[in-house]
């Protein structure tokens, strides 16, 4: 039996990675066929705030399900609740309390060994941000608890969110503390939500409940508490019984239209992926290394 690293955690469903037995800000699990990644913040007793090496272990865990081929839906959420008075979080952002004037630090004793000590200032929770926005796998925000600061981002960013109906909160605290997400956390949450809510999020800093959330057009769904992660599967499960090549199509599709010409790369690269599948491209492949003109003629000028 693997540990019950949650409340709402059913450790029948789970099973341990290997090689990540050493983490400990967040925990990674596979579903027992294999094809569904769980990726928990495991910081409870500060809302699931990161540091980073928190993000350090939430990068190495996506990367690992990223080239996954077996994996095709990622469950990004928050273990809980808290020991120390039963609060429930996705993730609280950066953790306030090592965040410095260039950016997150890591404290003293909190330094992982061989990390290098260059890596520490950076804001590196946006390469999670690209790692979630580009991987070719549908990642669904699981919010049992807070969504805060750059974790309320990080949640904007994943493909779909659902939401605790007891405990799921939101709140974008960002110009309370100073700092702020000015890429996809706001301009990209406008997008779903519209400009004036938007603004509204994050002019006045109030918290909002998943119910508003959903109004909003901010979650996909809010349910019981102690059927979030049950629903997560549900919903992973129906996207496994879908087309892969048509969900990371889809996804890059509805991707490319904010993401300027890297969404353009992006989508064309996976273009010119299937083409190379084609005969057509196979024909001229294989006309450069026989040192031949490509003989064109079995293919049409389709319309
Ligand atoms: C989440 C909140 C609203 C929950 O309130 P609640 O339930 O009343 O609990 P508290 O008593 O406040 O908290 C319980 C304990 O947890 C600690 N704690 C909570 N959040 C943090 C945190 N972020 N860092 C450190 N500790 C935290 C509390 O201190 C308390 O501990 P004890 O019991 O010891 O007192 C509420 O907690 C809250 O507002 N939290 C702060 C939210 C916040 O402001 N987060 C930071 C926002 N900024 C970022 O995240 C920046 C992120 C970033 O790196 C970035 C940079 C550039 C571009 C993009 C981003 C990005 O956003 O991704």
């Amino acid at each position: 039996m693997i540990e019950q690293v949650s409340e709402i955690f059913d450790p029948t469903q789970w099973q341990d990675v290997a090689g990540f037995d050493a983490l400990t800000d967040v925990t990674y699990h596979h579903d027992l066929t294999g094809r569904i990644a769980r990726v928990a913040f495991n910081r409870p007793e500060v809302r699931n705030a990161f540091r980073p090496h928190t993000v350090d272990e939430l990068h190495a865990a996506l990367e690992d399900a990223r080239i996954n081929p077996r994996i095709g839906v990622v469950l990004l959420t928050g273990n809980g609740p808290s020991p120390k008075d039963g609060g429930w979080a996705f993730c609280s952002g950066g953790d306030q309390r090592i965040r410095g004037r260039d950016g997150y630090k890591y404290a003293e004793g909190e330094t992982a060994s061989g990390i290098d000590k260059a890596r520490g200032g950076r804001l590196h929770i946006l390469e999670v941000q690209r790692l979630i926005r580009f991987m070719p796998k549908v990642v669904i925000a699981v919010i049992p608890g807070w969504a805060a600061g750059g974790g309320h981002s990080l949640h904007v960013v994943c493909d779909l969110s659902i939401a605790s109906a007891e405990h799921g909160k939101f709140k974008q605290t960002d110009a309370d503390v100073g700092s702020f997400d000015a890429g996809y956390g706001s301009a990209y949450f406008a997008r779903q939500v519209g400009q004036k809510a938007a603004r509204e999020v994050f002019f006045l800093a109030r918290e909002y409940s998943a119910q508003r959330a959903l109004e909003m057009g901010a979650i996909n769904a809010v349910v019981p508490h102690a059927e979030l992660e049950a629903l997560a599967l549900d919903w992973a499960r129906t996207i496994l019984t879908k087309s892969p090549t048509a969900i990371r199509m889809l996804k890059f599709a509805f991707n490319a239209v904010d993401d300027g010409l890297v969404g353009q790369q992006v989508f064309a690269g996976e273009a010119t992926r299937l083409a190379y599948g084609t005969d057509e491209a196979v024909e001229g492949r294989d006309a450069f290394l026989e040192k031949r003109d490509p003989d064109w003629g079995p293919y049409d000028w389709q319309f």
